[in-house]
């Protein structure tokens, strides 16, 4: 049990309601649903090895990546959740290739929910820590339905955005733009009670975080980077220690408490990496500017990037700002021919 006032996330949630007098109801149920599907998730996992939910199905996502049985239950759940609820214009997965419409037979609301529902899914066999990511942005569109505009809006633009992460606990984190709050299921009671109030990435960072397999591949900017993140370029500054899950959540979810940078670039095979604008960058992002750090694609913030897909990959680097502009600094330097070519890409001219 926290110490202090034990704070259930609904009461959480309606507080944070307070703060805007214009609000409906609509939203605090979004956000209530949300961590309802969240538990309904975190059952599952939790006995995973123990029933016929594990493991791959025939299926792949549009990535070509083979579906595990979790991923698509948390998909559904998430779906069925919030389908009928009349809060929603429209919803997007990253496992679905286009827009999740609102079922006809159901009232339209004024909020668009992107989601990644399971992310790390590769990890689940082994036991490793996964989550679900999740962003909210408002209605632009004139029609009653949603539309591709209302979803390919810039990170700037959310209302909200957060993650589950399902690990040792399940804890669910989340930020309407007052702050960064985390909270801890009890399962015994099927609570999530405030066990982080008012996130901030500590001012001295201590991980970095990047896959060194690919070392070769990386731009020449990205290899001195992670030199320096090492100490390996000289001695006036201390190293830093690598932690490498290979779950972004639960790799970001660290560093936002205790500080660092995790970084999944882009290269001149991939300029435009491997991580989700719509459903991982942009919600973690904008998180991570709530808790005072920064989100960059190395050319600048995610925040400030215009969508034109919804499947559009984006390279992350996230943390400690001063880390992660030390990161642009670096490409900046030596990473011309890398940034030319990524750049038609990020405006959307080429693919
Ligand atoms: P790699 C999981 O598949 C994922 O999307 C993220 O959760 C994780 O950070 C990344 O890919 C790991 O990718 O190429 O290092 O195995």
């Amino acid at each position: 049990m926290p110490d202090g006032k034990i704070l259930t996330i609904g009461r959480h949630i309606l507080d944070q309601q307070k703060l805007y007098p214009h609000a409906t109801g609509a939203f605090t149920g979004l956000l209530h649903d949300i961590a309802l599907a969240a538990k309904l998730i975190a059952q599952q996992t939790t006995r995973a090895g123990l029933l016929d939910i594990l493991g791959a199905t025939e299926g792949e996502n549009i990535y070509g990546e083979r579906q595990q049985k979790l991923d698509l239950f948390a998909d559904r759940v998430i779906f069925q959740m919030n389908d009928h609820t009349g809060r929603l214009c429209v919803m997007g997965s990253e496992e679905s290739e286009e827009l999740i419409p609102i079922p006809d037979q159901f009232e339209a609301g004024k909020y668009v929910l992107l989601f990644d529902p399971l992310d790390g899914s590769s990890n689940i066999d082994v036991n490793v820590s996964i989550g679900t990511i999740f962003a909210i942005h408002r209605k632009i569109s004139a029609g009653e339905r949603g539309t591709l505009e209302d979803a390919l809006q810039p990170a700037s633009k959310l209302v909200a955005a957060g993650y589950v992460i399902y690990g040792s606990s399940t804890m669910l984190v989340y930020s309407t733009g007052q702050g960064v709050h985390g909270f801890t299921l009890d399962p015994s009671v099927g609570e999530f009670l405030l066990s982080h109030e008012n996130i901030q990435m500590p001012p001295t960072p201590k991980y970095y975080s990047a896959n060194q397999g690919y070392t070769k591949k990386w731009t020449p900017g990205i290899q001195a980077y992670l030199n320096w993140l090492q100490g390996l370029d000289s001695d006036d500054h201390e190293p830093l220690a690598g932690r490498y899950i290979g779950s972004l959540v639960a790799d970001f979810h660290r560093n936002l408490l205790r500080g660092g940078v995790f970084l999944y670039p882009g290269d001149m095979k991939e300029p435009a990496g491997k991580m989700r604008l719509m459903f991982e960058a942009q919600a973690l992002a904008f998180i991570a500017n709530q808790a005072g750090g920064y989100a960059s694609d190395g050319v600048g913030s995610i925040l400030d990037i215009q969508p034109h897909d919804l499947h559009q990959r984006v390279p992350l680097i996230v943390g400690n700002r001063d880390l992660v502009e030390t990161a642009e600094n670096f490409i900046r330097e030596h990473d011309n021919e890398w940034v030319k070519t990524y750049l038609p890409i990020r405006q959307g001219h080429t693919r």
